[in-house]
Order: C-alpha cells, then sequence, then structure tokens
C-alpha cells in the first residue's frame, strides 16, 4: 500500500514440496514492486518511457488503457506525463489483490482520471482509445485468444492511436532460446535470487506464461490490422514493441 516499505520477494527462497502454478494473488501483490525490479531487465525504464510515449501520443478526449495493471505503474507513468486533463486512464486487472494495492497507489497521485477495474481483459471494451497497453501481459492470455484480442485493440483505437506491447519472448533459432534464457537468470542471479528461486520460479510459470518468437508478434499485430509495428526496447528476452493502428 502506499508508504509501505518494499518487500523483498521471497517466495520461491524454500525448497517446495511441490511447486503450484504461478497466480497472482495477494502474497505476489505484496512484493511485485521488488519481484518485477530484479526479475524484467529494464523495467524501470519502460515504465518511464511508457510515459513519454502516452505524453507524445495521447490525444485530446480519449482513453488510455492499462490492460493487465498490476499496480497501476504503467498508469501512474502515463497521468504524470498526460498534457491534457481531459484523457481518462482505464486500468484493468483480474487479480483482486493488484487492483486494491493499485488503487491506494494510484489515490496517492494527481492528474486525469483513473479508472480502476477488476475484470478480465479479454471481457473489456475498448473504445476511443488512443494509447494501449498491454505491459507483459499479453503473455499470460492463452495463445489462441491472442488475435482476437489484438484485434478488438485494434478497433477501438482511434486513427494515428498506438498499442504499446512488452512481452517477454521466445528465442526463434536453435540455441537462441538457452543463451537468452542464461542471460536472463544470470540477470536474475545478478539480483540475489538464488539457483533454487529461479529454478522454482521458472517452474510455476512454465504453464502460465507462454513466450513466443518475437516475429509471431510481429506477425500477428499485422494480422491484427495494425499499420506497422517497431521494436523499440529489447534486454536479452525480454521486448517492448509500438504498434500503430
Ligand atoms: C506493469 N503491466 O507493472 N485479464 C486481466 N488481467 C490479467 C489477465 C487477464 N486475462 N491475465 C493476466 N493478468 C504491469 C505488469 S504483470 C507481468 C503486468 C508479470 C494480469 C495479472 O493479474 C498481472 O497483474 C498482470 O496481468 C501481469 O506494468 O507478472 O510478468
Amino acid at each position: 500500500m502506499a508508504g509501505e516499505d518494499p518487500v523483498k520477494d521471497r517466495l520461491f527462497a524454500h525448497g517446495l514440496d511441490r511447486v503450484d502454478d504461478f497466480v497472482f494473488d495477494e502474497r505476489v501483490a505484496r512484493v511485485f514492486p521488488d519481484m518485477l525490479q530484479r526479475s524484467i531487465p529494464g523495467y524501470g525504464a519502460i515504465i518511464s518511457m511508457i510515459g513519454l510515449l502516452a505524453e507524445k501520443h495521447a490525444q485530446p478526449a480519449t482513453r488510455l488503457y492499462d490492460l493487465g495493471c498490476s499496480l497501476g505503474a504503467a498508469s501512474a507513468a502515463m497521468r504524470a506525463n498526460l498534457p491534457a486533463a481531459d484523457c481518462r486512464i482505464v486500468a484493468v486487472d483480474n487479480s483482486p489483490a493488484m487492483v486494491e494495492r493499485a488503487g491506494a497507489q494510484l489515490a496517492a497521485g494527481e492528474g486525469a482520471a483513473v479508472d480502476l477495474v477488476c475484470a478480465d481483459i479479454r471481457d473489456v471494451a475498448i473504445v476511443d482509445a488512443s494509447v494501449v497497453v498491454l505491459n507483459f501481459t499479453l503473455q499470460f492470455v492463452p495463445v489462441g485468444e491472442r488475435s482476437a484480442l489484438l484485434r478488438r485493440i485494434r478497433s477501438g483505437l482511434r486513427p494515428g492511436g498506438i498499442l504499446i506491447l512488452s512481452e517477454k519472448i521466445a528465442g526463434s533459432r536453435p540455441g537462441e532460446d538457452a543463451e537468452l534464457v542464461d542471460m536472463h537468470h544470470a540477470f536474475k542471479a545478478a539480483n540475489g535470487y538464488s539457483a533454487l528461486e529461479i529454478s522454482q520460479k521458472r517452474q510455476a510459470l512454465e504453464n502460465v506464461l507462454v513466450p513466443e518468437p518475437l516475429a509471431v508478434h510481429q506477425d500477428r499485430l499485422a494480422a491484427a490490422g495494425f499499420d506497422h509495428s517497431m521494436l523499440w526496447f529489447q534486454c536479452f528476452n525480454f521486448v517492448s514493441l509500438i504498434a500503430h493502428a
């Protein structure tokens, strides 16, 4: 909650008899800022750049969507940078624990109104949007449902609008995946995660977070009707794209 000290992520520090599928519950929400910072290379930079991209692309009297908002970091960055106060930010997550904490964090800031919605992003209408953010969320949507979601986002975007799509990706050539995963694990180890923590977390995410190669994302964006997409960030197996409506 606002004002709380960041809590260190020790969720996988002890040997578990059984590693269950990863869920975004209260235990995860409590340690989430530390978990993201130490697990996603460039997370802080991506959030700051989402603020700058919103500043550049937000159109007057439109909506900005933060889909899979977790604690609302991208919403807060967009709100801090928005030139026009007549925009609304719609922040959506289907984890009640995340939404509750996001509400407390966003209550502290000023600027454009933020509608915080606890819902599945597959059920949320996207209308009158100038900026849509999927910051490491699509990877949790079943692969077979990703195209439909992107098509709905594309139809909800105004001309000139953008989608910011950040994802953990899979390698595209033999051996590339192992190299990327290796570097990501080295990043986590350098941030203080033990080999046990890294391997148990990997196991927990196995059936939950499904990464795809970069080209698959680019092709899907094109097929969903985006005019063009541009890779603007990559560090190991973490990327972010801007797709133009
Ligand atoms: C950030 N964007 O800090 N509907 C709604 N929410 C979902 C769904 C779904 N179908 N599937 C997953 N989520 C954030 C970080 S975290 C990334 C995003 C990570 C939510 C889930 O509850 C979680 O809060 C978020 O997507 C993914 O910029 O944990 O690697």
